[in-house]
């Protein structure tokens, strides 16, 4: 089964939004598979946004990464990949569709709340720079019947 790697922000946290975010993964049918609080270090930070080590915003997006606790998850479902990243909406939260996460609740790409993987090979990478085996859940929820034919 597909899964993601989705993490609220330090912002996200420090907004109070941690229990709005995951109740719009939970409501939309996905599972929640890890979840654990991070104070996040300078060294998975980099490792997790090494893509993007030559861009100008990098420093500054590590030093705001790490600077308060971030919620990392992984959600499990059918085209959960592609899916999670329309409900996390546009980079740019101004850009966002109202209806996404980024839509609804930011004004600024430094501060856009939340992450999520862009494709599977980067899901797969994510989880495991993340989570180990023994943190990740593999359980049914009892009302799969109700949401996948
Ligand atoms: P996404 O998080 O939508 O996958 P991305 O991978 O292009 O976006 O960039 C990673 C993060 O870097 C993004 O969530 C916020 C930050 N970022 C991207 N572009 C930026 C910019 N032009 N200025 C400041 N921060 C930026
Ligand atoms: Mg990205």
């Amino acid at each position: 089964m597909e899964r993601t790697f989705i993490a609220i922000k330090p912002d996200g946290v420090q907004r109070g939004l941690v229990g709005e975010i995951i109740k719009r993964f939970e409501a939309k049918g996905f599972t929640l598979v890890g979840l654990k609080l991070v104070q996040v270090t300078r060294e998975l930070a980099e490792a997790h946004y090494d893509v993007h080590k030559e861009r100008p915003f990098f420093n500054g997006l590590v030093d705001f990464i790490i600077s308060s606790p971030l919620v990392a998850m992984v959600w499990e479902g059918e085209g959960v990949i592609a899916s999670a990243r329309k409900l996390i909406g546009a980079t740019n939260p101004l850009t966002a569709e109202p209806g996404t996460i980024r839509g609804d609740f930011g004004v600024s790409v430094g501060r856009n709340l939340i992450h999520g993987s862009d494709a599977p090979e980067t899901a797969q990478k994510e989880i495991a720079l993340w989570f180990t085996d023994e943190e990740l859940v593999s359980w049914e929820a009892s009302l799969k019947s109700w949401l996948v034919e």
